[in-house]
């Protein structure tokens, strides 16, 4: 079994509905196990699209799914989720990344492991120290990343 972390985003429609919804999916999906999930944080938005604020979280799972098998698994609940995709970056009802793949490094046009932003994004780094605060990320434990990047912009949803 592989260890895989799963970032999660919505800033459509009903968020935490989507994302819990996103979550009993997942713990459904063959080959995906013990899913473990963070706390759900409302989180501002970072890129070049101006937006609504995301609910984020992050989901440790085990796996007997190959990389590329998860990453069909998330798309297809990306898509179960009615998510519409017009802008690159933009609003999304669900968005499911995958961070990390145990400590597999990968380079295909589809697929990059571990996630190129993962390591600067607060969004992803305080749900995802609270879950593995000593997983160890291109070299550096999860809580160490975020100890550089910050908690700006990311607050507990309750
Ligand atoms: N892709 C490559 N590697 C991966 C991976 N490890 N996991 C490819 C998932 N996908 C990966 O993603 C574009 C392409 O990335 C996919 O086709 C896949 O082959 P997408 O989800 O289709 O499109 P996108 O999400 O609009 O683009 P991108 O580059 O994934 O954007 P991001 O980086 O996901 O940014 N602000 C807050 N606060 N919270 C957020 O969750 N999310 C974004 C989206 C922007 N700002 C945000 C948030
Ligand atoms: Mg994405």
């Amino acid at each position: 079994m592989a260890r895989a972390f799963l970032g999660l985003g919505s800033n459509l429609g009903d968020r935490q509905a989507t994302l819990l919804d996103a979550i009993q999916r997942l713990q459904q999906t063959d080959g995906i196990q013990d899913c473990r999930c963070s706390s759900f944080y409302e989180t501002a938005p970072v890129g070049p699209v101006q937006q609504g604020d995301y609910l984020n979280a992050v989901v440790e799972i085990k796996t007997s799914l190959e990389p590329m098998e998860l990453f069909q698994s998330c798309q297809r609940l990306e898509k179960q989720a009615d998510r519409v995709r017009e802008v690159r970056w933009g609003p999304r009802t669900l968005d499911i990344d995958i961070l990390a793949f145990d400590d597999v490094s990968l380079n295909s046009p589809e697929l990059t492991l571990p996630h190129a932003e993962a390591c600067r994004r607060a969004f992803v780094l305080v749900p995802w120290a609270e879950l593995a605060p000593d997983f160890m990320l291109l070299g550096k434990a999860v809580a160490d990343w975020l100890q550089e990047v910050g908690h700006e912009g990311v607050r507990k949803f309750d």
